[in-house]
């Protein structure tokens, strides 16, 4: 069975975004690759986190992974800073990475564009992350869109520390959805729906009530044409809009197009709102089930346990490749 490896930072409320472009893929392949599914708790805090938040995220993701429908009976879901060869690994693959690589890439300028105090590791975030997916072996990294510049990076990276040290890492291969690898925001819908994203109007999260998504479908930024019609280039806001009631309803694009032929915005962003309320009820639902619950716990503890043993034999490697340490018996 081939190896998967993904991660999704708890630095908010999963959006529609994150659910369509990656944890929809997440259950999709659970049956038949061996994988692994990571709370990536040292890459949230390379931006400013309030502590108790923080630590709210990471159990709020971890129920929202489960209520999604991960299992854990055959996924592995932990916490990233529970495993501590992430941040070794991290480290020692900072050592192979060049800086002007971190420089290019685009999460690191929009992230820190704007700011005048950067810290040092959202610079460093990559190799972090590339320790994350090489740890494992991984076969294939289901992500969304925005992040192939990285996963290119790891490939290139594990690539160099095989040819420079010795050839212990599977080079990965990156796996983007077909339909919404990069779902837009509600408010700028030339920009990607963020979690993190301050205007919370530009986001529906998975936690929202029907009320808020209803208000947030209501106001989000379309144009004054008032055709439903799919065309990226003219139409970004609309266009956004019809490939998420596309992923939801499980219709393709033409047929509503068809539906709301000589109908205005009014009457889709309506129908949209009700498709996406009756998509997320199932979830939420689970989620309330699951967060207080002690049985969280036992998975989160389980999937520590499972990732530990496999990311420590890498680790070893790694640092036996690299002439870390003492030779051991
Ligand atoms: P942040 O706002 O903190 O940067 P984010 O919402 O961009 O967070 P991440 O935790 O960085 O989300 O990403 C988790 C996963 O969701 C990744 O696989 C990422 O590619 C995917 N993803 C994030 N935003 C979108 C989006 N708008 N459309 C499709 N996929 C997305
Ligand atoms: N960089 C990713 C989150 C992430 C990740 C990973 C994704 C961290 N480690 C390993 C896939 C594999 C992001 O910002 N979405």
């Amino acid at each position: 069975m081939q190896t998967i490896f993904s991660g999704i930072q708890p630095s908010g409320t999963i959006t529609l975004g994150n659910y369509i472009g990656a944890l929809k893929q997440f259950v999709e392949l659970q049956d038949e690759y061996n994988c692994y599914f990571c709370i990536v708790d040292q890459h949230a805090i390379t931006v400013p986190q309030d502590p108790a938040q923080l630590r709210k995220n990471i159990r709020s993701l971890a129920a929202l992974y489960l209520a999604v429908g991960i299992n854990p009976e055959k996924a592995t879901l932990f916490i990233q800073s529970e495993v501590p060869a992430h941040a070794q690994a991290g480290w020692m693959l900072q050592c192979v990475t060049y800086i002007g690589e971190l420089e290019r890439m685009t999460q690191f300028k929009d992230k820190s564009a704007g700011k005048d105090a950067v810290v040092a590791g959202l610079l460093t975030y990559p190799p972090l992350m590339v320790g994350d997916i090489l740890l494992y072996s991984t076969n294939l990294v289901p992500v969304g869109e925005d992040q192939k510049q990285h996963l290119e990076l790891t490939r290139d990276i594990a690539e160099r520390f095989n040819k420079k040290y010795n050839d212990i890492f599977t080079i990965p291969e990156v796996r983007i959805p077909k339909e919404g690898a990069r779902v837009m925001s509600l408010q700028d819908p030339l920009k990607k729906m963020s979690k993190s994203d301050p205007n919370q109007k530009s986001f529906i999260s998975l936690l929202d009530d029907p009320k808020q998504i209803e208000k947030k479908i209501k106001s989000a930024v379309t144009d004054s044409e008032g055709i439903v019609k799919y065309d990226k280039e003219n139409k970004p806001g609309i266009s956004n809009l019809l490939s998420i009631y596309s992923i939801f309803a499980g219709k393709s694009i033409a047929e509503i197009e068809q539906e709301y032929e000589g109908k205005g915005y009014g009457d889709f962003k309506g129908d949209l709102a009700t498709v996406v309320v009756g998509a997320l009820e199932p979830i939420q639902k689970k989620y309330y089930e699951l967060i207080d619950s002690p049985e969280l716990d036992a998975i989160l503890d389980r999937g520590a346990e499972k990732a530990n043993a496999v990311a420590s034999k890498m680790l070893k490697k790694m640092e036996k490749a690299m002439g870390l340490g003492r030779k051991r018996k």
